[in-house]
């Protein structure tokens, strides 16, 4: 009972100063992409992405925007649509992520677009990847498109790494 009473003690007094010695200096967020290559709607790609326990990718930065083009390049599929989280449901005017909530601050659209085209009554109000060419080689770009058309969607989780020192 004592020896159990000194142990404990000595970890109280230990485990202190080694998350100290240990304690996290840098902290890096990554994404992990995840291209989900079932055909669903803009709204059904959210949910399906939320029961995954993940969200409909966002895109902050021209450097997060290169990772998901190398990955769909990567994985071969260079010449297919995928859904991304930016939406202009709000007012028609301004493009939201979906996934963060935040304002769309960086962008990478295709070339006229968003043109906010009516198709069949529907205003494109959602934002896809796509490969104008449908060429595997060229690059892909943004367009805004009727949020009930089916195409594939990518999903994201952010991970969280630290990178410890202990000097
Ligand atoms: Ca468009």
């Amino acid at each position: 009972m004592k020896l159990h009473l000194v142990f404990t003690i000595i970890l109280l007094l230990i485990v202190p100063i080694f998350g100290q010695l240990y304690s996290p200096k840098h902290k890096i967020t990554k994404k992990f992409f995840l291209m989900t290559l079932a055909p669903a709607n803009w709204y059904r790609a959210f949910f399906h992405c939320r029961s995954l326990g993940m969200n409909l990718a966002s895109i902050s930065s021209r450097e997060e925007n290169n990772q998901i083009l190398k990955q769909i390049r990567d994985e071969g599929h260079g010449s297919k649509d995928f859904w991304i989280s930016a939406m202009d449901l709000l007012d028609g005017n301004d493009f939201f992520w979906m996934g963060n909530g935040k304002s769309v601050t960086f962008a990478d659209w295709a070339p006229g677009q968003p043109s906010n085209s009516l198709i069949r009554g529907e205003r494109e109000s959602c934002v896809h990847i796509f490969n104008t060419a449908k060429d595997a080689s060229s690059v892909s770009k943004w367009n805004d498109r009727v949020c009930s058309d089916k195409i594939f969607f990518i999903c994201e989780q952010e991970i969280t790494e630290y990178e410890y020192c202990t000097n």
